[in-house]
């Protein structure tokens, strides 16, 4: 029976294996670090396993010279020795200095990344972006440039970006784990970090980075994602320009999208809009700015971007992402006006 137990680790170490090997993708993965946060947290987690696996490789080859050399052979008692000061002196000083160098880069790792002063200096031309996550959508407020977006972070590659981290109902925490650690947010209290976009390992990732996030905060923890779109710095500029340009909602053009949006002005407008501007005080933004909705590469941050995951989502956003807060906000829609709402929300477009 002991024998058994032993084997049944076998299919469980396989199964671990097997999830293991998702975790290449350089979109996700933190083995594949995509920026200076994330190539300084990875050397250091490189040094801290090489120093632990060498203290491991020096132990295990001392308890087997031990076991070996100085094994019973007979009945005599060897000779008794008590205390060393050359010994004792020695296995103090080693774990001193393995701890110090550990300790140094770390300290110093810690300070550099957490320097965000930039940020906060008068007249300074860094970018910042004020994440506040909610039950289970996320919103990305650009303070310098008055602009709103949800869902989708948009940033510039090759240059330090800073965030203001804070939540709007319980605690979350902003996680791009190829772009370096998780932060939380919190509801009493804001946190501040920078990333940094390589342009090199964003183009191997397809300019597209998986956000997460890294803090359970109810049943629909596991589907809080959200996409990261790297671009230039000319082509950030032109982004922020094309959303700024959007002050009035775009009308829409077809009979089809004009139905669409007259029903979007009845039954969504409370929570959604689709200006991006940040005048709107953030109590009132409780859900995703829509105005560059047909930009997006997904739909509430998990499904696939068509019509049909659209529609699925409006008719029963429930059973996509339990205990979110657009269920029950309207009765039901018939399909004609699901066709019309659907083409009218995939027509708003900046690009
Ligand atoms: C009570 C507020 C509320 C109302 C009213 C509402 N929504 Fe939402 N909507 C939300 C919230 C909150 C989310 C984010 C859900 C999530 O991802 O957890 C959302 C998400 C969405 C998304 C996904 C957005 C994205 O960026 O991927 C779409 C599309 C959407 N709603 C369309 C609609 C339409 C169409 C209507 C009107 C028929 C509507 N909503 C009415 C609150 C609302
Ligand atoms: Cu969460």
């Amino acid at each position: 029976m002991k024998r058994l137990t032993k084997w049944r680790l076998i299919p469980l170490l396989s199964v671990l294996a097997l999830v293991l090997s998702g975790c290449g993708e350089p979109f996700i993965s933190t083995l594949q670090p995509a920026g200076e946060v994330a190539e300084k947290q990875y050397n250091l987690m490189l040094l801290s396993t090489a120093i632990m696996v060498g203290v491991i490789v020096v132990v295990v080859l001392i308890f087997l010279l031990v076991i070996l050399k100085f094994r019973r052979k007979d009945d005599r008692i060897p000779k008794q020795v008590e205390g060393n000061h050359k010994l004792e002196i020695i296995w103090t000083t080693i774990p001193i200095i393995l701890l110090l160098i550990l300790a140094v880069p770390t300290v110093a790792a810690t300070f550099n990344l957490g320097d965000v002063d930039e940020m906060d200096k008068k007249d300074s031309d860094a970018l910042v972006v004020n994440v506040r996550a909610n039950l289970y959508w996320w919103e990305f407020e650009y303070p310098n440039e008055k602009i709103v977006t949800g869902q989708e972070l948009v940033v510039p590659t090759d240059e330090k970006v800073y965030f203001n981290l804070k939540a709007s109902d319980v605690k979350h925490a902003f996680w791009i784990p190829a772009a370096g650690g998780k932060m939380d947010t919190n509801t009493d209290n804001v946190n501040k970090f920078w990333l940094e976009f390589d342009s090199k390992k964003a183009e191997e990732a397809k300019n597209l980075f998986y956000g997460k996030c890294a803090e359970l905060c109810g049943p629909s923890h596991a589907l809080m994602d959200f996409k990261v779109k790297t671009v230039s710095r000319a082509e950030f500029d032109n982004w922020v320009k094309d959303m700024q340009s959007v002050t009035e909602p775009k009308q829409a053009t077809t009979a089809s999208a004009q139905q669409g949006q007259e029903i979007y002005n009845q039954s969504c407008i409370g929570c959604h809009a689709v200006t991006p501007a940040n005048t709107t005080p953030e109590a009132a933004r409780l859900a995703p700015n829509l105005t560059n909705f047909g930009d997006r590469t997904t739909i509430a941050g998990i499904l696939d971007y068509n019509e049909e995951n659209l529609k699925n989502w409006i008719k029963n956003p429930e059973s996509i992402k339990p205990g979110n807060k657009m269920t029950g906000a309207y009765g039901e829609l018939t399909d004609q006006e699901l066709d019309a709402l659907t083409e009218y929300l995939m027509s708003l477009k900046i690009q």
